[in-house]
């Protein structure tokens, strides 16, 4: 990708493009092109399509989705994958068609198998059934990054995927019922006093990405001259939801008393990914979940001092 590129950041507002965006700008990348929802539905393929033949852009990435927590999948996986496939369809077989020759496509871990093997390698995908709270979203992503897969076969176009870990950052989503595990006990511990509920036994196993760090591995794969068709990106660090818990309560400085709600789902009980080939190709995240939080607790509260949380 050379600095004069024109590269179109799909979902810029949300939490990730945003970070992108940064990314982009802090490394010189000068000719970025945003759109947003109001200005083009990604949901319609002809909006689309025209979009791609008007501006013409040397590479595309593609960070926009319909994202959420356990509670928000769970309840709405028809809307999930309907979605996400249109959106995924709609930027990458357009964008294609249009002749533009460098595409990044993001999912996300749940692509895998629900017992999967931990760490999780890119070659457990499709080797057994999905968890089922995320089930739509996992299939939208797996189209995703499979038409990007074809495409570079058929084509020859560098169309290739990242699936990134949960990730939490600034601009993240704080509301309570449809927001990720993170985010979401940010806003309770800072909001309730006395008791703070929380979902699951706190047994699930997770892995958490600051998501500079994803942005960054979104810039050193599309300097990649042949990356891999599908890279997974974590942080390597896990965590069982009780001690993300306590790691919460300890940086919002909370005493509330954690009460935990077992008839609300774990998910999938581990979910570690296997870093081992974007590493061996020179990348590796640089933010702690320690320092991570710190910092995510401190975008929290600017954010609602601003009055720009999303809630
Ligand atoms: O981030 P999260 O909602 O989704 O985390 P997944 C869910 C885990 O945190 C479960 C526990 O084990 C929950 O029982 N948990 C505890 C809570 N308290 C809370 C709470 O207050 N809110 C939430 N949300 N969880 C998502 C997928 O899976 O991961 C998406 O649904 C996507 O498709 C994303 O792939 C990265 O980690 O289970």
């Amino acid at each position: 990708m050379r600095k004069t590129d024109r590269i179109f950041v799909a979902g810029h507002r949300g939490m990730v493009g945003s970070a992108i965006c940064r990314a982009l700008a802090k490394a010189g990348y000068e000719n970025v092109v945003t759109r947003s929802h109001k200005e083009l539905d990604l949901l319609d393929p002809g909006a689309v399509r025209d979009f791609y033949v008007a501006e013409k852009p040397d590479v595309a990435v593609i960070a926009a989705a319909r994202v959420g927590g356990i509670g928000a999948n769970s309840a709405a996986n028809a809307k999930f994958l309907y979605e996400n496939e249109m959106i995924a369809m709609n930027t990458i077989w357009n964008a294609a068609e249009a002749g533009v020759k460098r595409l990044l496509f993001l999912g996300s871990t749940c692509i895998y198998p629900r017992m999967a093997p931990q760490p999780i390698p890119e070659s457990a995908l499709l080797t057994s059934e999905l968890e089922k709270t995320n089930e739509g979203y996992a299939l939208a992503k797996i189209s995703g990054l499979k038409l990007c897969e074809f495409l570079r076969r058929e084509r020859g176009l560098l169309y290739h995927s990242l699936m990134p870990t949960n990730l939490y950052g600034p601009g993240d989503n704080y509301d309570i019922v449809h927001g990720h595990v993170l985010p979401t006990l940010i806003r309770k511990f800072e909001t309730m006093k006395d008791a703070v509920p929380l979902w699951g036994t706190g047994s699930a196993i997770r892995e958490f990405l600051h998501v500079d760090d994803l942005a960054s591995a979104c810039l050193f794969a599309l300097a990649l001259e042949n990356p891999p068709d599908l890279m997974n990106v974590g942080s390597g660090e896990e965590v069982t939801i009780r001690e993300l818990a306590e790691a919460v309560k300890a940086a919002t400085g909370s005493s509330a008393k954690i009460e935990w709600d077992s008839s609300k789902p774990d998910g999938t009980p581990r979910k570690l990914c296997d870093t081992s080939l974007i590493r061996s190709l020179g990348w590796k995240p640089e933010i702690g979940l320690e320092q991570g939080l710190e910092m995510t607790v401190a975008s929290y509260r600017a954010e609602v001092e601003s009055g720009t949380v999303r809630l």
